[in-house]
């Protein structure tokens, strides 16, 4: 039997209790997000729509796909709502959230875009576009203005024409200066460290190379009035599967085709520093405070730390997601042990990273979730020194051993051999792979090898790391053969 599709007409259909807590008819567009993947509609969706209930303020939000405007397009067929449901270990909560109130591509939707971006009413801008959607350059952090997008981005007046949401809000800050230059704060929720300043950074140095003629008195008000605070995000959001749409329409009575899942758990620690209005997200548990920088190490070098290292690990060995990962004679003990060997190397205020390694156990044993190492094992060239290099730098610089980082990146290394050589763990998704595969072709032997991957990610000092070459290139034989040894 056919279920009718969720939208504003179905929605009586839906049990009363897992409708979503304020009638999306009284919101309003005051937030423009760009990334219209099932981690924003998990996470900052949640906590907006949450907030707007329990602050009675209208904070609604355009979401914007980058890439697919076809996401978009379904996201509209339903009037933009769409269901969430809390994987808990024995059972499963879902709601029906109602907190987009558009949904837009960057293309069809340039004119509406560019009006919103201008809006006075519009006072936050955020962002998941993962760690590939800024165009660094590994080296430096500077925008990668050679990167063929950026150029061509760099090169059009027309916003419908732009594709990198860097040149979108490069151009959408000048538009609204140019309009009268209300203050605005854009939000990265993406997983790097200091990701405020380093979204403040790319931004800039995108409008210092456009060829427009105000340029200079677009950077002086942005320094005025654009705010970039650091934020930390933490929801684990696996991808949606058939089986979560089939339960999702089970639970709905209607049919929900963009339905997320995730885990129970959810944080968000935002840098106080906003330059207009903001939604009140702390009546949701967002915690705003001075300096965000413990809490963002510690999750980014704990939590998606022992993630990589899981994802590299477990596809040695064979396994398909974390929990299976986690299931093995070493997964708990690697999670544990990666924590303790890292720990040193986080600043004061943070959690205490003991407890934290507990919770990461139970967190990433969860059974009801099917997290799969290929989604976490994706990018790793622009995923892995976030998680694990400052680490393993401040480590080595102390001459403290680091046992686990160097079988992590021997995992990494081992899950980049080229196709001919059995590898290719994780598709060519990487804008690094046609460089990775070269490491092994031209690579003189394992130590080589291992070196020129580390230059490929940007550590030139730690390639020149004898010590660690030769551990990490020790530990690849045992790899290849699906053994992991902790
Ligand atoms: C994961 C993250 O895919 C990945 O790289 O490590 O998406 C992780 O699940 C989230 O950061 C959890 O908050």
């Amino acid at each position: 039997m056919t279920s009718p599709v969720l939208n504003l007409t179905a929605l009586p259909r839906v049990p009363e209790h897992l409708r979503p807590p304020v009638d999306p008819r009284e919101l309003r567009p005051r937030i423009v997000h760009f990334g219209l993947g099932a981690f924003h509609r998990a996470h900052q969706a949640r906590y907006t729509e949450n907030t707007a209930y329990r602050s009675g303020e209208p904070w609604g939000i355009v979401a914007v796909a980058p890439r697919s405007a076809g996401t978009a397009a379904e996201l509209r067929a339903q009037d933009c709502l769409y269901s969430l449901t809390e994987l808990r270990p024995s059972d499963t909560v879902t709601r029906v959230s109602g907190a987009i109130v558009e949904a837009l591509g960057m293309r069809p939707g340039a004119e509406r875009l560019d009006a919103l971006l201008a809006a006075p009413d519009v006072s936050v801008l955020t962002l998941t576009i993962t760690e590939k959607g800024y165009h660094r350059r590994a080296d430096t952090g500077a925008l990668d203005t050679a990167a063929p997008a950026v150029a061509a981005d760099l090169a059009t007046a027309d916003t419908a024409a732009l594709t990198t949401v860097v040149g979108r809000i490069a151009a959408g800050l000048a538009a609204r200066m140019r309009a009268g230059g209300a203050p605005v704060t854009v939000v990265s929720c993406d997983n790097m460290a200091a990701n405020g300043a380093a979204l403040g950074r790319v931004v800039r140095d995108f409008v210092a190379a456009a060829p427009w003629p105000d340029r200079q008195a677009v950077l002086d008000w942005m320094a005025a009035s654009v705010a970039f605070p650091s934020t930390i995000v933490d929801r684990i959001v696996p991808a949606t599967t058939e089986a979560d749409r089939r339960a999702a329409r089970a639970a709905l009575g209607v049919h929900d085709a963009l339905p997320v899942v995730g885990e129970p758990y959810r944080q968000w620690v935002l840098e106080d520093s906003f330059a207009g209005p903001r939604p009140p997200w702390e009546l949701d548990g967002a915690l705003f405070v001075p300096d965000v920088v413990p809490y963002q190490l510690t999750k980014l070098r704990l939590l998606n730390g022992c993630h990589s290292a899981l994802a590299y690990l477990g596809a040695a060995a064979g396994r398909t997601t974390v929990a299976d990962a986690m299931a093995t004679g070493w997964g708990e003990r690697l999670v544990r042990s990666l924590c303790a060997e890292i720990a040193p190397t986080l600043p004061a205020g943070g959690p205490d990273p003991a407890a934290y390694a507990e919770d990461l156990v139970q967190r990433f044993g969860n059974p009801g979730i099917r997290h799969l190492l290929r989604q976490i094992g994706s990018d790793g060239s622009l995923k892995i020194p976030e998680r694990w290099l400052d680490a393993l730098r401040t480590l080595r610089a102390a001459s403290a051993a680091t046992p686990v980082l160097e079988l992590a990146l021997a995992a990494w290394a081992n899950a980049t051999r080229p196709a001919d050589d059995g590898g290719q763990l994780f598709g060519t998704t990487d804008p690094a792979a046609p460089a990775l595969g070269r490491c092994w072709h031209e690579g003189t032997g394992p130590e080589d090898t291992v070196r020129r991957l580390l230059h490929t990610l940007g550590a030139a000092d730690l390639a020149a790391d004898p010590g660690l070459v030769t551990a990490v290139a020790t530990r690849l034989p045992a790899l290849r053969a699906g053994r992991v040894e902790i």
